[in-house]
């Protein structure tokens, strides 16, 4: 077994920042010391196999992305990234655990499919991994699916109130879901946009020949994400089930998911860093197909509305309570089966890579603190999706997952491939990033040192959840 002692950085959780020497032994950390590596009169850095020296940077958790879809079929193709792939790119922007969707759609069997997700999975991922179930259309077998999947480690299922015949589930559907979560203590995680008023809008602006990328945009409005995060909050309410509104944009739907809370029931809120810096008048409504890149749903919303500030400062008042990427990459030519029909460009960004980067420059600008920081990409995730404990945090028994982050340090998203994403273009160019990654361990094995890249495919294992530690 590898000793590892990281020494002389400043040790970040989200209880606060504490110079200090981080001893792993094997797997797990083993001690955090005070700095000088002396323990019992020994010189640990003498006695352990490797040194790695953060000498004015963080050690912080490693990042955990919740919300992932790894080469997920999504309208006519597949997600770009591999788990080979994508978990790579995690790696190589400090994130250590994903938590991906496996995928039921209308009319198969949810059981079937987990197990078809696994297989995806197995042997492939550099960093660890665990599950989410997305139920479409929920049935009776969908229910009785849930208890075993919780017993499987699988204690969130996402449902849709968009894409109908492919992924939506009724009203009624997504009430016997609640009932089941309220019972089994599964946390139920909403896509939440009105789809029917979505469709009549696609099909008006398609007929009009409003077929341009920015359409797609026009087409999803806030009002159809502020009455679906309602609705949802409703069910939510009369079932009692806990609540995860996933990839929220609109500020409108902020409040509502803030006056639940402030009402006592158990609702979260999660928003993607694409909702925190790119805009539907620049980015969606760039020249040409260009805004296909930045095709996504929940849409990149109006720079004139002031959703963006908003998603900033609900994270900063715990309004919200994660930063997820919904990272779905499509290649450009993926993109292009929607020239001439909006509706017809899959839906996603890629930015599993850029999380941990992206929520930092907050931390630069002085938006979120240096511990809101680490708890908005690690502490919070982990707590919500039951992993506290082996994950989320620098401590005694915990797992290995850690980065050095050089706050001193620059990362450009330059042009051309800068980025180790399976995407021939990059929804990011152009960022300049104040910070850098330098080291990731994971599990305690370093998969990521200056600038190379140490890890495996197949070394990154299944994380079997616990129900979310935000409801007991
Ligand atoms: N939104 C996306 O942009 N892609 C995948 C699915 C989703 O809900
Ligand atoms: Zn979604
Ligand atoms: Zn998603």
């Amino acid at each position: 077994m590898t000793t590892t002692l990281i020494t002389g950085g400043t040790v970040v959780n989200s209880t606060g920042r504490v110079l200090a020497d981080v001893l792993i032994d094997g797997e797990q950390i083993a001690a955090i010391l005070p700095p000088g590596s002396v323990l019992l009169g020994t010189d640990l850095s003498a006695s352990v196999d490797q040194v790695i020296d953060a000498t004015g940077k963080y050690v912080i958790p490693g990042g955990i992305d919740a919300h992932t879809h790894m080469e997920m079929p999504f309208g006519g193709t597949f997600a770009s990234d591999t788990f080979e792939t994508g978990t790579t790119a995690a790696a190589w922007g400090g994130t250590t655990t994903i938590v991906d969707f496996a995928v039921q759609y209308a009319g198969e069997d949810p059981l079937t499919q987990y197990e078809a997700w696994h297989a995806k999975a197995a042997g492939k991922c550099a960093i660890d991994y665990g599950f989410h179930q997305i139920l479409s259309d929920v049935q009776p077998a969908s229910l009785q699916a849930m208890d075993e999947l919780v017993a499987e480690g699988v204690t969130s299922f996402k449902l849709f109130m968009a894409y109908k015949n492919v992924l939506l589930s009724e009203d009624g559907q997504i009430l016997t879901a609640m009932q089941k979560a309220a019972d089994n203590g599964a946390l139920i995680m909403m896509h939440a946009e009105n789809g029917s008023w979505i469709d009549t809008v696609v099909q008006q602006l398609v007929a009009d020949g409003k077929t341009d990328p920015l359409y797609h945009g026009i087409s999803r409005p806030w009002q159809a994400e502020e009455e679906a995060t309602h609705r949802a909050i409703m069910l939510a309410d009369y079932t009692k089930a806990p609540l995860y509104v996933v990839h929220v944009s609109a500020k409108q739907a902020v409040a509502q998911i803030a006056a639940a809370r402030d009402n006592g029931q158990n609702v979260f809120g999660e928003t993607c860093p694409q909702y925190l810096y790119l805009t539907l008048e620049d980015q969606l409504g760039a020249p040409g197909f260009e805004g296909a890149k930045w095709v996504c749903s929940t849409p990149l919303r109006s720079k004139a509305e002031g959703h963006q500030d908003h998603m900033w400062q609900a994270l900063r008042t715990n309004d919200l309570q994660l930063v997820s990427t919904d990272h779905c990459p499509f290649c450009m030519n993926q993109k292009q089966m929607g020239l001439g029909d909006f509706s017809k460009i899959p839906n996603g960004i890629g930015s599993v890579e850029h999380r941990v980067d992206l929520l930092y420059q907050g931390v630069v600008t002085g938006q979120i603190s240096l511990e809101r920081w680490v708890e908005l990409i690690a502490v919070t995730p982990a707590r919500m999706f039951g992993m506290y404990g082996t994950k989320g945090v620098l401590a005694p028994g915990a797992d290995a997952d850690v980065v050095v982050y050089d706050p001193n340090g620059h990362t450009s998203i330059g042009l051309g491939k800068t980025h180790h994403m399976n995407m021939d273009y990059s929804a990011w160019e152009g960022f300049e990033i104040d910070g850098h990654v330098d080291t990731v361990l994971s599990r305690g094995s370093v998969v990521v040192d200056g600038g190379q890249f140490l890890g495996r495919a197949g070394h990154g294992r299944f994380v079997k959840r616990d129900l979310s530690q935000y409801l007991v």
